[in-house]
C-alpha cells in the first residue's frame, strides 16, 4: 500500500491508522505548499487533488478519509479499529463523519482557506471568525461525547484518528484552548507509540 500524504495535513490520521495496523506501507510526500497536489504525477492518481490518497496493493486508488479509514478497519479486522456490533459501528461513523465533514470541512477550511468562501478579501476575517466558532462548537460536541471515556466509542477506533487530527490542528496550529476532555484525548493520542512514530516520520516533533 502507498499513502500519499502531506505533513500535518488530515492525512496524518490515516498515517496513524497504518502505523496502528503495522503492515508494510510506503508513505509518499505530496507538498501541498508547492502545489504538488495539482501536478500531473499526482492528479493522474487522484484527480481530486487531495490527500489522503491510498494506492492499494492491487493498484486501485481509494480517496476520502472516511472511506479509507473504513476500508482499513474492515480489511484488518483483527486490529479492532471498529467495534463488532452494528450500533457501535454506526456510532464510530457518526463521530468520524462529524470530525471530517463538519469540524474539518466547515470549520478549519474557513480558517485555512478563507479566500474560498468570499470574493472580497475584506471579508476574510469574518469568514475565519465563523470558522473558529464552528470548530469550537465541534470540539464542545466531541468533548461531551468523550465524557468519562478514554476514546469516543469503547476502545480506540477510526473515529479517534479523525478527532486526533482536528484536535492537533486546533491546539498546535491554531493555538485554540481545547475543552478538557478533548485536550486529554489529544494527550492520550500523542502518547500512543503509533502516533509518536508518525509525528517523527512527518517531522512534527
Ligand atoms: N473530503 C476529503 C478532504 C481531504 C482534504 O481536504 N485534504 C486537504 C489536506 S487536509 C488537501 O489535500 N488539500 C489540498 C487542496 O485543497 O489543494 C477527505 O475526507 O479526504
Amino acid at each position: 500500500m502507498k499513502l500519499m500524504y502531506s505533513p500535518g495535513a488530515c492525512s496524518i490520521g490515516i498515517h496513524v491508522l497504518l502505523e496502528e495496523i503495522g503492515k508494510p506501507y510506503e508513505a509518499q510526500l505530496v507538498n501541498l505548499r508547492e502545489g504538488g497536489q495539482f501536478k500531473p504525477d499526482f492528479t493522474s492518481v487522484n484527480p481530486k487533488s487531495k490527500v489522503p490518497t491510498l494506492v492499494r496493493d492491487d493498484g486501485s486508488v481509494l480517496t476520502e478519509y472516511p472511506a479509507i479509514a473504513y476500508w482499513l478497519a474492515r480489511t484488518n479486522a483483527d486490529k479492532k479499529l471498529l467495534p463488532d456490533d452494528v450500533d457501535g459501528q454506526a456510532r464510530v461513523l457518526e463521530a468520524l463523519d462529524y470530525c471530517v465533514s463538519t469540524i474539518h470541512m466547515h470549520g478549519f477550511s474557513r480558517l485555512f482557506r478563507a479566500s474560498n468562501y468570499t470574493p472580497n478579501p475584506a471579508d476574510e476575517d469574518k469568514v475565519k471568525e465563523r470558522g473558529k466558532e464552528m470548530c469550537e462548537k465541534g470540539f464542545a460536541v466531541m468533548d461531551k461525547a468523550l465524557a468519562g471515556k478514554d476514546y469516543l466509542v469503547g476502545a480506540f477506533s477510526i473515529a479517534d484518528s479523525a478527532l486526533f487530527y482536528v484536535e492537533f490542528w486546533g491546539a498546535k496550529r491554531m493555538n485554540m484552548t481545547l475543552p478538557a476532555n478533548c485536550a486529554a484525548h489529544l494527550d492520550r493520542m500523542l502518547a500512543r507509540p503509533a502516533v509518536q512514530r508518525v509525528m517523527q516520520q512527518e517531522g512534527l516533533n
